[in-house]
């Protein structure tokens, strides 16, 4: 007999313990509120589609396997007993799968710590081959009316290799604490947040990219430009936001720092910044990048007029990619602020 798929989500079909079930969000800060260079943890949003694991941490394991020469299992312990790092790195959700078009401005900058997953894979052996390296947390639940049994992403192999991307098991120096992914989790600097699988258990090499909903129906932007391909949501477009000044800030004579972030998964070279709701553009100055963390951006503008100005900002790489005005994720972020007298 075929068997259909299962939607039900009755207690007896789980294998995972959930202290929330469904998909959820939690979007603590707006631009205006990024004001520090390192988002404290407390405040940096979170996104899960099926649910939030109720992990038992004392008896996990990572499983690394595959297309690998010797398949190992490592503890916790395991884990930290090897070389740790740690990296600064822009933390930014892709927004949702089912509108991928619509910026959602769920971003921070922490400093992520734990095992370099090239590390991990230098001593499983990475097979002749094998291409991508496919993550799985023990999350499960349903999403978008369907039942998944595990939250599963993939990474190119060449990613996964450059030493950026970690296994990780602490965030801004404090332990992974369980709503955050821990005890362990994928971090992979400089692409989308969905790439950064949570509750980790599983990295298998792979010839091929990975069959699940997470990699093939969501998380795949439509073709573009003539194209006739999907293209996986990996590497971070240039982005950027306005911190400051924010309507009521600004003052007729008075010089304000326009300001925010920049971020890409390559340095942002340039930022531009405009008054007019990007009619004309001047260029920002511009902060180096650390690590993969974002670049802060300043304008000095002193405001000529009483009346409204719209402000916005525009990131641009190395390889001249930037932000467009149409609606995509990485659209241009705008904000109007009316130019006042100062009150004396
Ligand atoms: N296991 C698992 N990992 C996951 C997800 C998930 O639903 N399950 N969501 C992804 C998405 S879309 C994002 S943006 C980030 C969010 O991480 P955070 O909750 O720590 O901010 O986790 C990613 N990793
Ligand atoms: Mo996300």
């Amino acid at each position: 007999m075929p068997t259909s798929p299962r939607t039900d989500t009755s207690d007896n079909t789980r294998r995972t313990p959930m202290l929330e079930k469904g998909f959820g969000l939690d979007q603590r800060l707006r631009p205006d509120d990024m004001t520090s260079f390192l988002t404290p943890e407390a405040d940096l949003f979170s996104v899960w589609h099926l649910g939030i694991p109720d992990a038992d941490t004392s008896a996990w394991t990572l499983m690394i396997g595959g297309a690998v020469t010797h398949q190992l299992t490592f503890s916790l312990d395991d884990l930290r007993a090897l070389p740790q790092t740690e990296i600064i790195s822009v933390h930014e959700c892709a927004g949702s799968p089912l509108l991928p078009a619509i910026p959602q401005r769920r971003m921070g900058n922490v400093r992520w710590g734990g095992v370099r997953l090239s590390d991990l894979l230098d001593l499983a052996g990475v097979e002749e081959g094998a291409a991508y390296v496919i993550s799985t947390g023990i999350d499960e639940g349903v999403y978008d009316r369907t039942y998944h049994e595990r939250y599963e992403k993939d990474l190119p192999l060449h990613k996964a290799l450059d030493g950026t991307a970690l296994v990780a098991l602490t965030v801004n120096g404090a332990a992974l604490p369980v709503l955050r992914g821990g005890p362990v989790r994928l971090v992979v600097p400089g692409y989308y947040g969905t790439n950064s699988t949570k509750w980790l258990t599983s990295l298998t090499l792979s010839h091929r990219r990975s069959t699940g909903a997470f990699t093939t129906k969501y998380y795949m932007d439509p073709p573009e430009d003539g194209s006739t391909e999907a293209t996986p949501v990996w590497e971070l477009a240039p982005n950027s936001c306005l911190v400051a000044p924010v309507d009521g800030d600004v003052h007729v004579g008075k010089p304000v720092d326009i300001w925010g972030w920049a971020w890409a998964s390559e340095p942002v070279t340039g930022v531009d910044v405009s008054v007019d709701g990007g009619h004309t553009w001047a260029p920002a100055e511009l902060a180096p990048r650390i690590g993969h963390g974002w670049q802060k951006f300043t304008l000095s503008w002193t405001p000529p007029s009483v009346g409204e100005h719209i402000l916005a900002c525009r990131a641009t790489t190395g390889s001249g990619a930037t932000q467009p005005s149409t609606p995509r994720r990485n659209r241009i972020h705008q904000r109007l602020v009316f130019v006042t007298q100062e009150r004396p």
